[in-house]
């Protein structure tokens, strides 16, 4: 699966009709009055979240979007018919910007959010708005404006359920290639990973979820160590977050020390991000020393208030029961925005 999908497309509003030259004409009444109407206001051009719509693929063959323009008025003080607005639709999903000045426009999180992209240009007004007391009979009109027109960048930034995250070397990559569709490099070295991949787990039709793999963090990465931080923004929109912890390393590592480097450096980077729910994994339980203090650092951070999910992402033992927590997890997250929208 691909992690972004982008296109560039141009918008522009309707222009706005021209406003009207007329004067009442009727039998009897030789010299009536001004009633030339207004033009009609060109459409709007907008983008709206579709949640039938996958990709941004039809970009590829059509660029260019228009509103139709408004109609020009007409006598007897007719008001031109406005222009019909012209609705792009795009993926749930897909952040737009203005391509000159790189400003977000838009972040289009729910199906049916909708943005005006270009506005339509205003309608000129007909001569009878331009009657006084003085110039009973004028004889102008304004044209109508013309539409708002941009290049526009849209892009899917997919909306992973869950985000992996970690120090280096803990199994991170390991976890998502056993449980997802996602196959990332393994290594038994740091930075292994250095590029966020995306897999789809697809525990059974009811219960499939998109799960993010994302390069180790470490201390001071909010300095630039190791890789950064830059890589956190694609686990900002998760649900919740897998935080794995190497069992098996040895001192001066320590579990719980390495559960707060990790935490201090997502609160460093966002808020947030660091306030996120997180499900705690102690991975690599098949060696020897990881089993043999499996109890005592299960105790400890039961001291501190947390569950641990203790696994084998090798040999699959515990991840039966890490699946069914984080497929209750996200159900519940799922039940929980669904009814939000209700609101
Ligand atoms: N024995 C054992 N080894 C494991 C387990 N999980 C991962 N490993 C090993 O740990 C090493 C690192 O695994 P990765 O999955 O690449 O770790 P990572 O967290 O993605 O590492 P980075 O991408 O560098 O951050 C590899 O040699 C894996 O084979 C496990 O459960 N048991
Ligand atoms: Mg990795």
């Amino acid at each position: 699966m691909k992690f972004v999908d982008k296109a560039r497309i141009f918008v522009k509003g309707g222009k706005g009709g021209d406003g009207c030259i007329s004067f009442l004409r009727e039998r009897f009444r030789p010299r009536g009055g001004p009633d030339g109407g207004n033009g009609g206001d060109g459409g709007n051009v907008l983008i709206r979240a579709d949640k039938q719509k996958e990709t941004l693929y039809d970009f590829k063959f059509k660029q260019h979007f228009k509103a139709k323009n408004g109609q020009p008025g007409k006598g007897k003080n007719q008001t031109g018919k406005k222009g019909e607005d012209l609705v792009i639709h795009v993926p749930v999903g897909t952040v737009v910007t203005d391509n000159a000045t790189g400003d977000i426009l838009a972040d289009l999180i729910f199906h049916s959010q909708e943005i005006v992209v270009a506005k339509g240009g205003r309608g000129g007004r007909g001569n009878a708005s331009f009657a006084t007391s003085v110039r009973k009979a004028p004889r102008i009109k304004e044209t109508g404006k013309p539409g708002e027109e941009r290049w526009l960048n849209l892009e899917i930034k997919l909306i992973a359920d869950i985000g992996i995250i970690g120090l280096p070397n803990v199994g991170k990559s390991t976890f998502i290639s056993r449980i997802s569709s996602a196959h990332p490099k393994i290594g038994d070295y740091p930075f292994t990973t250095l590029t966020p991949s995306l897999g789809v787990a697809n525990l059974d039709d009811d219960n499939i979820f998109v799960i993010a793999d994302i390069p180790g963090i470490v201390k001071d990465a909010h300095k630039g160590k190791g890789l950064g931080l830059n890589f956190l923004r694609h686990i900002e929109r998760t649900s919740f977050l897998l935080h794995i912890i190497d069992l098996a390393a040895p001192p001066p590592r320590d579990p719980i020390s390495d559960f707060n480097i990790i935490n201090q450096e997502l609160s460093n980077y966002k808020k947030e991000v660091g306030l996120k729910p997180q499900i705690v994994v102690l991975n690599k339980i098949d060696l020897p020393y990881a089993k043999q203090r499996l109890k005592d650092v299960k105790e400890r951070f039961k001291g501190i208030d947390i569950d641990v999910f203790p696994i084998s992402a090798i040999t699959g033992e515990g991840i039966p029961l890490l699946l069914k927590e984080l497929t209750n997890r996200i159900s519940s997250f799922k039940l929980k925005k669904r009814n939000e929208s209700f609101i």
